[in-house]
C-alpha cells in the first residue's frame, strides 16, 4: 500500500518511517501523497493517541528530492511556490493541527525541508550523530516548509539567521543546547526510543496532551490574558475527563495512573 514510507498503528500510536534510504528519505510527490494518506487515516481515528516520525537508514530526510528538480536544458524556470502550496503547506499544517503529540525520532541528518519537518514536530529526539543543515541557501533558496516561522521561535533570531544564511551543519548536541530539540539519545538507542515513546503516548492522558499542545502552540500569538482564557477553557473541559478522575484517584492511592485517553 505504501512504497516510500512505512506506516503502522500500535496501541493508538502511529509510526511513520520515511523510507527512501538511498536518497536519504528526500521528499517526492509520491512520498507526499503517501504521507497525506497516512494523515487521513490518523485524523479519522478517534482512538489516536500519538504520532512518531522517523527515518530508515542513515538519514532522516534530505528535504526536497532535487532529482525531481533537474534544471531544464533550455534554462527555463519554474514556479517553486506550487509544490510548497500543494505538498509542504498541508503536511506541516496538518501535523501542527493533529490533536495528539507528534514526536520526531531523528535517526540521522535533516536538511532543507527535512529540517523544517523536524521543527514542526512537537517533541524531537535525535541520535547523537544526527545533524541539521539549513541547506536552502546553498541552492539559492530561503528556508521553506515553515522553516522561517519555526526557526526563530525555537532558537531566536541570531541563531536562526546564522544557521539559515550560512547553511552550516548544526550537531544534535548543539541543537539540544540551543533548545532546538528536546533530547539527544545514543545512536544505538533509536529503536528503544521509538518503543519508549510509543509506550508513553499509548498510556498518556491523551486529552490533556491535546490541550497542552494547542495551548503551547497558541501562546506565541496570544497575550497573557488571552492565554488565561484558553487555559480556563481547556482546564474546565479536562476537569470532566475520565483521565483527571483517574489521575486524582491514583495520586490518593499512591499508584501510577491508568489513563484511557478519555
Ligand atoms: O524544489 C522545490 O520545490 C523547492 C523546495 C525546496 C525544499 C528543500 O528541501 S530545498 C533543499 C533540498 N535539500 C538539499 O539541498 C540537501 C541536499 N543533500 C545534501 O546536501 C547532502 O546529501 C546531505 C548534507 C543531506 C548529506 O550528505 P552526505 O554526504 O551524508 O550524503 P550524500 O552522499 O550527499 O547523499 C547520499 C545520496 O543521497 C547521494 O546519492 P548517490 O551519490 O549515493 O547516488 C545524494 O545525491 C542523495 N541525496 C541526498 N540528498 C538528496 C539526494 N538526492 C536527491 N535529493 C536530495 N535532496
Amino acid at each position: 500500500e505504501y512504497t516510500q514510507i512505512r506506516f503502522t498503528l500500535d496501541r493508538g500510536v502511529g509510526v511513520i518511517t520515511l523510507d527512501r534510504p538511498d536518497r536519504l528519505n528526500s521528499f517526492t510527490e509520491v512520498m507526499h501523497a503517501e504521507l497525506a494518506r497516512a494523515l487521513d487515516a490518523m485524523e479519522a481515528d478517534p482512538g489516536l493517541r500519538g504520532l512518531i516520525i522517523t527515518g530508515a537508514g542513515r538519514g532522516f530526510c534530505a528535504g526536497q528530492d532535487l532529482s525531481e528538480r533537474k534544471p531544464a536544458d533550455d534554462g527555463s524556470r519554474r514556479d517553486l511556490s506550487q509544490m510548497l502550496e500543494k505538498c509542504y503547506r498541508p503536511l506541516i499544517t496538518r501535523l501542527r493541527a493533529l490533536p495528539v503529540p507528534v514526536v520526531c525520532v531523528m535517526n540521522g541528518v535533516a536538511a532543507g525541508a527535512g529540517a523544517s519537518l523536524v521543527l514542526a514536530c512537537d517533541v524531537v529526539f535525535a541520535v547523537e550523530s544526527a545533524r541539521f543543515i539549513q541547506a536552502f541557501s546553498k541552492i539559492g533558496l530561503l528556508p521553506d516548509a515553515g522553516g522561517t516561522w519555526f526557526l526563530p521561535r525555537l532558537v531566536g533570531s541570531a541563531r536562526a539567521m546564522g544557521a539559515a544564511l550560512f547553511g552550516e551543519a548544526v550537531s544534535a548536541r548543539q541543537a539540544e543546547s540551543w533548545g532546538l530539540i528536546w533530547r539527544v539519545v545514543p545512536d544505538d538507542a533509536l529503536a528503544a526510543t521509538v518503543s519508549d515513546v510509543t509506550a508513553t503516548l499509548a498510556a498518556g492522558p491523551t486529552r490533556a496532551y491535546a490541550a497542552t499542545k494547542a495551548a503551547l502552540h497558541a501562546s506565541s500569538g496570544n497575550t497573557l490574558a488571552q492565554q488565561f482564557d484558553l487555559e480556563c477553557r481547556f482546564q474546565r473541559e479536562l476537569g470532566y475527563t475520565d483521565d483527571y478522575l483517574e489521575g486524582m484517584r491514583a495520586f490518593a492511592e499512591k499508584r501510577p495512573p491508568a489513563f484511557t485517553g478519555t
